[in-house]
């Protein structure tokens, strides 16, 4: 089963659309393995968008990232990683269909709302960035089997 990393940016707690965010992923069917209410600091920003770096958008990019609390998540389902960022839409708000959590909730690029990773890779690595392995939880939910075929 895949896992992915998400988190609700500055601007989804700002603007009180936590629990919208989390709903969706939550009704679409993923299993929540890792949850935590932090503030990302710039080192972390840094580590995080290191492939970004030195591009024209960083320094908007890594203040706003750490400009206040967000939620992280790992989030657990088969293809967790693209089917979260066809839940999540376009990185650019006024590209995203409607439907979609920046379809519906965003106008800006950069006030898009949320993070999903990107592939394996970056998966594998923004998890480790963000949680330790016994912050995440391996637990059966009741309603699996209705989900997961
Ligand atoms: P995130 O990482 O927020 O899920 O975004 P994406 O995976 O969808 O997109 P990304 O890595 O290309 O961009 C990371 C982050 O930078 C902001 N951004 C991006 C921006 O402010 N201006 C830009 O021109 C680009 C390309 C938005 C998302």
């Amino acid at each position: 089963m895949e896992r992915t990393l998400i988190i609700v940016k500055p601007d989804g707690i700002q603007r009180g659309l936590t629990g919208e965010v989390i709903s969706r992923f939550e009704r679409r069917g993923f299993r929540i393995v890792g949850m935590k209410f932090m503030q990302i600091d710039r080192a972390l920003a840094e580590q995080h968008y290191f492939e970004h770096k030195g591009k024209g958008f960083f320094e908007g990019l890594v203040s706003y990232i750490t400009s206040g609390p967000v939620v992280v998540m790992v989030l657990e389902g088969n293809n967790a990683i693209d089917i979260s960022r066809n839940t999540i839409g376009k990185t650019n708000p006024k590209d995203a269909a409607p439907g979609t959590i920046r379809g519906d909730l965003a106008l800006e690029i950069g006030r898009n709302i949320v993070h999903g990773s990107a592939n394996e890779a970056d998966a594998e690595r923004e998890i480790n960035l963000y949680f330790t392995p016994a912050e995440l939880i391996d637990w059966s939910r009741d309603t699996d089997r209705w989900i997961f075929e």
